[in-house]
Formats: structure tokens, C-alpha cells, sequence
């Protein structure tokens, strides 16, 4: 008789007769797509051949909600709105799956029979990691919450085939890149359309036709096709299931034909290999412009091909063009997208034959744009050369944007030639430069910022002038949010059970409208339930401490304040900050006796992040953390009280298991830098407590928790200019700023850390120039630091903030986001898939 390997044999024999046992239709499904899909025997599956049946059959559910969610859509035929977003960080599916769909449970059993443990198999997959950090993970969460909502909202994005780049770590703390391959073992979750797909010029020649209709003919050049992968975004408990359309690049014609016969073989693969380029990486700047061709072939590659999928199905609604807006809103994430403006001029103008001015009002109904940033080496920017060269005709259109658009500044604004420099879409540098932020703003109905400070800023500084020009009313404020499935219900199932036992509510009741959370706060006196609640803490501490021993090998302290900063390594966040205060406290300790730090309160201090592989000085940052690590960790002095991680290669998959484990997390940046962030959000919602700067949505989290449950230092935004300008014409010595930054730079300089002279560009960047303001803030950090000791050696005080932290965080859902995003600009109402 045959030995099955896992679980139990009738069941799989059942299955592989088509039969069910146990839990309906689940086993049979996994086993089905053992048999059929993977084409394997049942002693032949492993974890990972489990996971992928797993997958695939819950895929099945996923497509049959997916089909009926677009025909119902296009019954309906309403206003649907497009999410345009180069970066969607994804994560993992499978478990966001089961979850939306209310099959965790029985998922859970069925592959149990089968002889697996699905947190194993949820373990298998891997990241869809097509974004950077907080703009793309905003974007998938804002698709969650678009299908939860049952809003006809699908996102478009590009088929990137490597990821964000994997980061390792070499032991004396240098970043080193590999590229990540997600796609190598096959996808999923996605579905290839090889029946949808669009050919998008780039290059040739744009002529104007001489009969002053502004028509122009756009030819030549090269073409490369856009082929469509739709991945299913299932909504929280419905059926809706809406759709993220993503482009692979693909050469129009395999080979240059002629090359090929003519035995140029070399010559013939070039062409395709270039058109296969476009998609092939996602830029792993954040922050940064880098005026590189192939990233601007993105951006039109991109844009072109959606616009040309929601014009077409737009036209099967049997409309005129003219109503375009009324069903049809665009968002546009950041400035990535803007090229859609012109290129919507160019198909309705060239094409469409609709008149200049009408087809501008089309344009100017139709999008929206959301500025994510106003640090100067962000705005984007692209050299006029370069975009008459890849886009001739957009080139001609931008201009012909431009001369009205300034004639109308011009007749609001007499003489005023500075202002006309000011907003121009052109800066007059050489080479010419077109600004992006300008045409997104003067091509959109509605400006938005991500947080009330960000929105404010957005409005007095970098778009002042429009402000001035248009008036207050096309701009306004919608703070981020956070999807509550995937940041608490999936990455802290405790946490989420003994919130839907206490609040003795269905669980997706809460999830959907987070701000019942707020019933918690009857029970913060509960001394039962504060026992619980420290209990989750405490066991979500313990599992991150066993995933760092499986898989960094460290031994991590469970008793110690968990403090957490997991972010993009970036100047302006001041990672920089957190660990020349670390130092500053082992320094302190290194000065007690053994009994004075008996009275210490251990502390672990983690770090995770990124920096794009050119930005030296953050690599820096992360070299001086691991060597700082190292040196603390080992000191048989201080090791008992202080200790510092830094978890190589950060992802959504490891912040799920970070933040549940915070007692409190760091949201440091320099004033009016931070335009919202979002993991502060994570934290608070999972009772960790957040020390910060008056910054971005940290402000507004201070608002809804009330200021005791907060820890804010450093000065405030309308300060940092000033402070800048002395720091600049006016400097004083660190010494006198503040003696113990001093000390702690000294430390560094001397080697104590190691690798003596290596951190000087680095310390220099706080001696000289002081950016970002470290040497203005440091003292107030570290009496802020003081502050989270003394409040956490009151544990019960402590739970109590945990708890009202939690309970407070309602606002932060982004389903309220969305739902702000539908009513107030897109115009859109949610409709039910029965
Ligand atoms: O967008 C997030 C915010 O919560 C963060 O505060 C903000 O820093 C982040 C160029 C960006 N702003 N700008 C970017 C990303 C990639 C890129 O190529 C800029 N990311 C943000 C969500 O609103």
C-alpha cells in the first residue's frame, strides 16, 4: 500500500477523485490543483507546492468575485475612478485573501487534513514588492479599502519584472544590493491578458497641420506594446472584487525581420530587448529625480496605455467624448503620471478631433493630483531635450499648455514677469527643464496634500503661486490612511480577537468603520482586560524575538522596551538622530556603576530600511548602526540594558512582524519635512506609542490621542527656516549647541565604534550646515527619550496609553481616505456585487 507522505489519505484519494471530504470543496480545490495545475503527485508537494495549490484555488474564488464585479460595473456603467500609481507595494496575498473572503478558518483546516500548517505556507510567498516605501504602500492600501467600500476604483501600475531591490547587509554594516526576481517561480495572483494590450509610440516626428485646428500628425519612431496583468483585490467581507491592471512591456514585432535575415541576429534582438526593458526594473530612488531616459519611458510607457484602456472602455458605454469626466475621474499618485495630461490633450486633439479648448476642459475635469512631498530633490523635473526627443508631439502640447496658460497669468497678473518665471511649465535653466508639479497641478480639477501640516505647506510654499492664481478652493488636504485588515487583523490576530470579544461586535463590523475602536476606552480601568491587552504585547515581542533567532540568529531580550524605526533610510527621517542618541545612552551607561544600572529599564532599539543604492550618506547611517550594534551588543557592560538590531532587507512582510511588537516607535523627521507617513499610523493602531517631531500626520495622531499619550519634542515647523539660515551664515559650534551631541560625535570620531575617519562625512553633514537640524534637536530627543523610560516604568499607566492609543486611531483607516477621495473629487458611489 502507498505511504502518503502528509495528512490524511482519504482525504487526498477523495480529492483526487473529484470528491470532498471534511471541509467542503476546500480539500478538493487544493488537491485538484495539485493534480492539475502543478501537475504533481500528492507525495511529490512541499511547503512551497502546498502554498502555490493553496493559492491557486483560492485564486478560483477570487476570479469567479473579480468576473462578476466588472460585469456589474459595466451594467451599471456608472463613474468609476483609476488610482494611476507607479509603485503598488503589494506583500503578500494569500493570507489578505483568506481573510477578505472570510475563508481563513476553513483554509486553515483543510490544508491542515492535507498534512500542512498554513502558516508555513503562508511563509512560501513572496513580496510583491513594486514600490519604495510609504507612496506605494499607500496605493495598495488604498486599494484594499476602494474594494471594501465596493467603489469602482481600479489601480494601474507597471508589471515591474524585478522588484525593490533585495538589501543584504556584510558584517562590517555596508549595504550591498541583489536584484529581486519575484517573478522567477510564477505568479498567482495574476492574471496575464494576452487579448488586452495597446501599442505605445516613442520618438518619430509630430507635425502640425497647417489648417490652425492645432491637430497634429504623430508618426515614426518605434512602438512597443503594453500587454495587461490583472491581479484581483478582494474587498473586506463582500464580493466586490476590483481590479489592479499592471503593463508588461513586449516588442511589437519579436525581431527586426531585415536584421534577422540578413544574419545581423545581434542587431535583430536589440530592439526587442529595449522595448522589454521599459518594465523590466522599478527605480529604487525615492525622493530623488534622476533625468534618466529609461524611467521617463516608464512614466509615458505607463500612462499611454492606461489612458488608452479607460478611453476604450469609456467608449463602450456608447458616450460622447465631451461627457468623458462624468464618468471618468483620474488620480494621479505624485507627479509619475503627469505625462497623462498631455497625452489626454493628444488623443482627444489629434485623434478624438475634439477643439483645443474643449478637450482642455475634458483634461481639467478629469484628473486629480496628490503631491506626496515638498523636499526640493523630489519635485521632478525633465530636461526639454530629452522629451522633444522621446515625445515629440507631448513636447509641442506642453508648450501650447504653457503659452495660454501663462497669457491667463498675464491678464491676472499684469507685468508681473517674475511671477510668469515663477509658474511658468518651463524653467529657464540649460537645459530647459519641464516641472512636472506645474503641469499636474494646472491639468487637475483638485491639489491635494497627505496631512493637514503637508496640505498647508503644499499651499504656501512650492504651489503659492497657483494658490494666488486659482484660488483656495482647488486645494485641499486628505489625510492618509492605513488599511485595519492587513495592519491589524492579519498581522496581529491576538490583538484583533480580543478586540472584537471586547467590543462583543462581528469582527468586519469594526474593521469596516474603525472608528468603533473608540469602545475600548470603557474598558481602559478594566484591570482583566489591561492584563490581556499587555499580554498580546507581550506575546507579539516574543514571536519577533523568534523570528530573529530563526533567521538572523540573535538572541533578543523579551523583557526590554521594544523601540522601533523601520522606514527608508533618508537624511530628512534622521535615522541619524536615533542612533547618536543610542549612543548617548550607552555612554551613559558605560559612567553608571553595576548597581546604578541595575535600576535601568532594558531597551532594544531596531532599525530596518533601505537607501537607494547611490545615497552615500545614508549608507553610511546604516554602517554606523551595525557597527554600533555590534559594539553595544557585545559590551558586557551595557549588553544586559541596552541592545540595537538592524534587520537587514525591511519589506512589508517584516513590518508585519515588527510592528505588533513596539512598545514605541520613532517618527523623528525635521519639521515640515515628513509630509505624512503612514507606519506611525501602523504602530499606534497596534497600542505601540509613537515618539516624533511635530510632523506630518504625527500631528494629527497627537490630536485624536490627546497629548498625554504622545512623546513630541524638537522645534517646529515655522522655526526650521530661520535655524537653517544660522546654521548657514551664522554657526556655532556644536559644543555650545549642545555639549552631549558633542560627546556623542567625539565618540564617533575616535573610533570607539570602529573604522575611525569612515563616519566623517556623515558627522560632518551635522557640523557643517546642519540640514536637518540635529544639533537644534538633540537635546530636546533625548529629554524625550527620558520621558518614554519614565511613563514605561509605570506599566500600568503605560497599558492604559496603549490602550487609548488604539482606541483613537479610527480616523487613520483608509477607508475614511478613500471615502474622502470619492465624495469630495471623484464623484464616485459605491455599488454592491450581490
Ligand atoms: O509618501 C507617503 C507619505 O506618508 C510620506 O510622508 C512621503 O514621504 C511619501 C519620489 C516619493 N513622498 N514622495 C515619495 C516616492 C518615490 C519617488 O520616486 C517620491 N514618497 C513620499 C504617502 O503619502
Amino acid at each position: 500500500k502507498e505511504k502518503w507522505p502528509r495528512g490524511e489519505e482519504k482525504v487526498w484519494k477523495d480529492g483526487l477523485r473529484g470528491l470532498d471530504t471534511g471541509v467542503p470543496s476546500i480539500t478538493k480545490s487544493i488537491v485538484n490543483h495539485v493534480q492539475t495545475s502543478l501537475a504533481r503527485q500528492p507525495h511529490e508537494i512541499d511547503n512551497f507546492g502546498a502554498y502555490q495549490a493553496a493559492a491557486l484555488s483560492v485564486r478560483d474564488n477570487l476570479i469567479i468575485n473579480w468576473n462578476d464585479t466588472q460585469l456589474h460595473y459595466s451594467r451599471t456603467a456608472g463613474k468609476r475612478a483609476y488610482y494611476l500609481s507607479l509603485e503598488f507595494l503589494m506583500g503578500r496575498a494569500l493570507d489578505n485573501a483568506l481573510l477578505n473572503l472570510g475563508l481563513k478558518q476553513q483554509y486553515t483546516q483543510g490544508v491542515d487534513k492535507l498534512g500542512f500548517n498554513m502558516e508555513d505556507l503562508l511563509a512560501q510567498e513572496r513580496d510583491a514588492g513594486l514600490g519604495n516605501g510609504g507612496l506605494g504602500r499607500l496605493a495598495a492600501c488604498y486599494l484594499d479599502s476602494s474594494a471594501s467600500q465596493e467603489l469602482p476604483v481600479w489601480g494601474y501600475g507597471l508589471r515591474y519584472r524585478y522588484g525593490i531591490f533585495q538589501q543584504l547587509i556584510s558584517p562590517d554594516g555596508q549595504q550591498l544590493e541583489a536584484p529581486d526576481p519575484w517573478l522567477e517561480n510564477s505568479n498567482p495572483w495574476e492574471l496575464p491578458r494576452i487579448d488586452v494590450s495597446y501599442e505605445v509610440r516613442f520618438h518619430g516626428f509630430a507635425e502640425r497641420l497647417p489648417d490652425g485646428s492645432g491637430r497634429a500628425i504623430w508618426e515614426g519612431g518605434q512602438e512597443v506594446l503594453a500587454v495587461a496583468y490583472d491581479v484581483p483585490i478582494p474587498g473586506c467581507n463582500t464580493r466586490n472584487t476590483n481590479n489592479l491592471r499592471l503593463w508588461e512591456s513586449k516588442p511589437k514585432r519579436g525581431f527586426d525581420l531585415n536584421s534577422f535575415n540578413a544574419g545581423d541576429y545581434e542587431r535583430a534582438v536589440e530592439s526587442s530587448n529595449s522595448a522589454a526593458a521599459i518594465t523590466s526594473v522599478l527605480y529604487p530612488n525615492d525622493h530623488t529625480t534622476f533625468g534618466k531616459e529609461l524611467r521617463l519611458k516608464q512614466q509615458y510607457f505607463w500612462t499611454a496605455a492606461s489612458l488608452a484602456d479607460i478611453i476604450r472602455r469609456f467608449k463602450n458605454i456608447g458616450k460622447p467624448i465631451t461627457e468623458f469626466p462624468q464618468y471618468v475621474s483620474i488620480q494621479l499618485n505624485d507627479t509619475h503620471p503627469t505625462l497623462a495630461v498631455p497625452e489626454l490633450m493628444r488623443v482627444l486633439v489629434d485623434e478624438e478631433e475634439v477643439p483645443w479648448n474643449a478637450a482642455w476642459d475634458i483634461v481639467t475635469e478629469t484628473f486629480f493630483f496628490t503631491n506626496h512631498t515638498v523636499l526640493p530633490e523630489a519635485l521632478e523635473t525633465w530636461p526639454v531635450p530629452l522629451m522633444q526627443h522621446l515625445l515629440p508631439r507631448h513636447m509641442q502640447i506642453i508648450f501650447d499648455i504653457n503659452l495660454s496658460f501663462l497669457q491667463s497669468v498675464e491678464r491676472k497678473f499684469p507685468g508681473d514677469k517674475e511671477r510668469l518665471a515663477r509658474m511658468s511649465l518651463i524653467e529657464e535653466s540649460i537645459p530647459q527643464n519641464v516641472r512636472m508639479a506645474h503641469l499636474a497641478c494646472i491639468g487637475s480639477r483638485k491639489v491635494n496634500g497627505v496631512a493637514e501640516l503637508h496640505s498647508e505647506l503644499v499651499q504656501t510654499t512650492i504651489l503659492k503661486d497657483f494658490v494666488d492664481f486659482y484660488g483656495v478652493s482647488k486645494f485641499g488636504n486628505v489625510t492618509n490612511g492605513i488599511t485595519p485588515r492587513r495592519w491589524l487583523d492579519q498581522c496581529n490576530p491576538e490583538l484583533s480577537r480580543l478586540i472584537t470579544l471586547t467590543l462583543d461586535i462581528e469582527k468586519s463590523i469594526w474593521l469596516k468603520d474603525l472608528t468603533k475602536l473608540e469602545g475600548l476606552l470603557d474598558y481602559v480601568e478594566d484591570e482583566d482586560f489591561r492584563e490581556d491587552w499587555a499580554a498580546v504585547k507581550q506575546a507579539n515581542k516574543e514571536k519577533l524575538a523568534h523570528h530573529m533567532q530563526v533567521t538572523l540568529g540573535l538572541n533578543v531580550n523579551t523583557k526590554a522596551l521594544f523601540d522601533v524605526q523601520i522606514k527608508r533610510l533618508h537624511e530628512y527621517k534622521r535615522q541619524t538622530l536615533n542612533i547618536l542618541g543610542v549612543i548617548h545612552r550607552y555612554l551613559k551607561l558605560k559612567s553608571m556603576t553595576p548597581k546604578e544600572r541595575k535600576t535601568v529599564i532594558p531597551r532594544n532599539v531596531f532599525f530596518a530600511g533601505k537607501a537607494a543604492p547611490g545615497y552615500y550618506i545614508a549608507k553610511l547611517t546604516i554602517r554606523l548602526i551595525v557597527n554600533v550594534a555590534r559594539v553595544v551588543n557585545s559590551d558586557p557592560d551595557t549588553k544586559d540594558y541596552l541592545n540595537v538590531f538592524f534587520l537587514p532587507d525591511y519589506s512589508v512582510t517584516l513590518a508585519e512582524v515588527l510592528i505588533p511588537a513596539s512598545d514605541i516607535s520613532q517618527h523623528i523627521s525635521t519639521a515640515g519635512t515628513e509630509a505624512s507617513g503612514t507606519s506611525n499610523m501602523k504602530f499606534c493602531l497596534n497600542g505601540g506609542l509613537l515618539l516624533g517631531t511635530v510632523d506630518g500626520a504625527n500631528i494629527e495622531i497627537a490630536e485624536e490621542v490627546g497629548p498625554s499619550n504622545v512623546f513630541f519634542f524638537g522645534h517646529l515647523t515655522p522655526a526650521v527656516e530661520d535655524l537653517r539660515y544660522q546654521h548657514v551664515y551664522h554657526p556655532v559650534p556644536v559644543e555650545q549647541k549642545s555639549p552631549a551631541l558633542a560627546q556623542v560625535l567625539n565618540a564617533v570620531s575616535s573610533g570607539l565604534f570602529g573604522d575611525r575617519g569612515v563616519y566623517e562625512p556623515l558627522l560632518n553633514t551635522i557640523r557643517q550646515g546642519d540640514y536637518y537640524l540635529i544639533t537644534e534637536d538633540f537635546d530636546s530627543y533625548i529629554e524625550a527619550l527620558r520621558m518614554v523610560d519614565e511613563a514605561y516604568n509605570d506599566r500600568t499607566e503605560w497599558i492604559k496609553k496603549s490602550i487609548r492609543t488604539t482606541a483613537k486611531m479610527g480616523k487613520f483607516s483608509s477607508d475614511r481616505a478613500i471615502q474622502d477621495y470619492a465624495q469630495e473629487y471623484w464623484n464616485i458611489e459605491s455599488t454592491k456585487v450581490e
